[in-house]
């Protein structure tokens, strides 16, 4: 399988994220590609290649312009604000009750000040933005696109080893550790190349409330995803059953939320029941937005799921028979990231399983 990375995620290099206001080590950290990316190469049946550059006029296909220019200055604006940080990160939300009783447009002025601007565009305080963070967040969004070329180009499918992730990104929104919407991103560009409908399908631990937002109103973008349920698990105010699409995208949004502790079985039946969506939805792509926080050791995720359920996963994805463009989206414990990448890959390749012999880590995620 064609793979496509790009070594400029190594520019949003994040040591640490706040939680309850707390600093604590961070968990979106560049060692999460590379681990992928090694365990890759390693696998000999991965060829990487870098991504091309597409611009930012797919960018502006699905995000604000707002957005797109708060990111690129925010760093260089914290420099000359003289503030000691070392990110980026917003004290202030912009948050809807503010508003509530006011028209429409009160409240909607972007400050001036960093750290206002900051709460104007986040989704929430645990998303760090550093020097190099415009740079590899351009470069993810480049990277998804270079893998929907090259299923254009006639492969059955790619991965695109996207680092920053994206899926919670909204149109006018970061957060999540996402910036722009990679997958949202490539999608777009599919439906604009093709004509054609195109189904996301979610299998990051999270709801991807970015994605779900940019198409709510789309009848041509089917988003189904699988994820823990929100009232107990970030980004909580979104992924519920009952949020199904409006206008023309009635029915084109399918949320799976799924209780703590899911195992493979249950996992896979709900899988099973977002492909049957997806098998009765048009188009010839399917864009995966692929996470490992599912699996049994990540250390900010509940769920169960082991290193083989994943190969089955990519393979009965695989038989949908429709062409795939893969996205790497979460996935936090890091040993195992790479086993289960190529795990998932070579199930949608149909090639075995064939797990490597246990490499300093054992499933149960103990030290051998
Ligand atoms: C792409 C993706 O997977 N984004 C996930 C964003 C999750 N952000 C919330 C992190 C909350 C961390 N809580 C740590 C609790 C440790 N017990
Ligand atoms: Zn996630």
């Amino acid at each position: 399988m064609r793979v496509v990375y790009s070594p400029a995620h190594l520019a949003h290099e994040i040591t640490f994220e706040t939680v309850m206001g707390v600093a604590v080590p961070a968990n979106e950290v560049a060692e999460r590609a590379e681990r992928i990316r090694a365990a890759l190469e390693a696998d000999g049946g991965f060829t990487l290649e870098g991504p091309t550059d597409h611009g930012l006029d797919p960018i502006l296909a699905v995000h604000d312009p707002g957005l797109v220019r708060f990111l690129e200055e925010a760093w260089p604006e914290l420099r000359r604000s003289g503030l000691a940080r070392q990110a980026v990160i917003p004290e202030e939300l912009r948050v809807r009750p503010l508003t509530d009783d006011m028209s429409a447009g009160i409240g909607d002025r972007e400050p001036r000040a960093i750290s206002g601007r900051a709460g104007y565009w986040a989704l929430d305080t645990s998303t760090p933005i550093v020097a190099g963070t415009y740079v590899a967040a351009r470069a993810a969004v480049d990277v998804a696109l270079t893998a929907v070329d090259v299923v254009f180009d006639g492969e059955r499918a790619a991965y695109g080893l996207c680092r920053p992730p994206g899926h919670h990104a909204a149109r006018s929104m970061y957060g999540g550790y996402c910036f722009f919407n990679n997958a949202a991103i490539a999608a777009q560009s599919i439906v604009r190349r093709t004509g054609e409908p195109v189904a996301i399908l979610d299998l990051d631990y999270h709801h991807g409330n970015g994605t779900q937002q940019i198409f709510w109103r789309r009848g041509d973008v089917l988003y189904a995803s699988l994820h823990a349920d929100p009232a107990g698990q970030y980004p909580y105010y979104l992924g519920y059953a009952d949020e199904i699409g409006e206008d023309e995208g009635a029915g084109a949004n399918l949320n799976l939320p799924l209780p703590p502790g899911t195992g493979n079985e249950p996992y896979l039946a709900a899988v099973d029941r977002a492909l049957e969506a997806i098998a009765g939805f048009g188009g010839s792509v399917v864009v995966v937005s692929l996470g490992f926080d599912t699996y049994a050791h990540d250390p900010i995720c509940d769920f169960a799921l082991t290193t083989d359920v994943y190969h089955e996963i990519g393979r009965r994805v695989a038989s949908l028979g429709r062409s795939l463009v893969i996205l790497q989206e979460g996935g936090y414990y890091r040993p195992a990231l790479g086993e289960n990448a190529r795990s998932w890959l070579r199930g949608a390749e149909g090639r075995p399983f064939d797990p490597l012999p246990v490499q300093g880590f054992s499933e149960a995620g103990t030290r051998a």
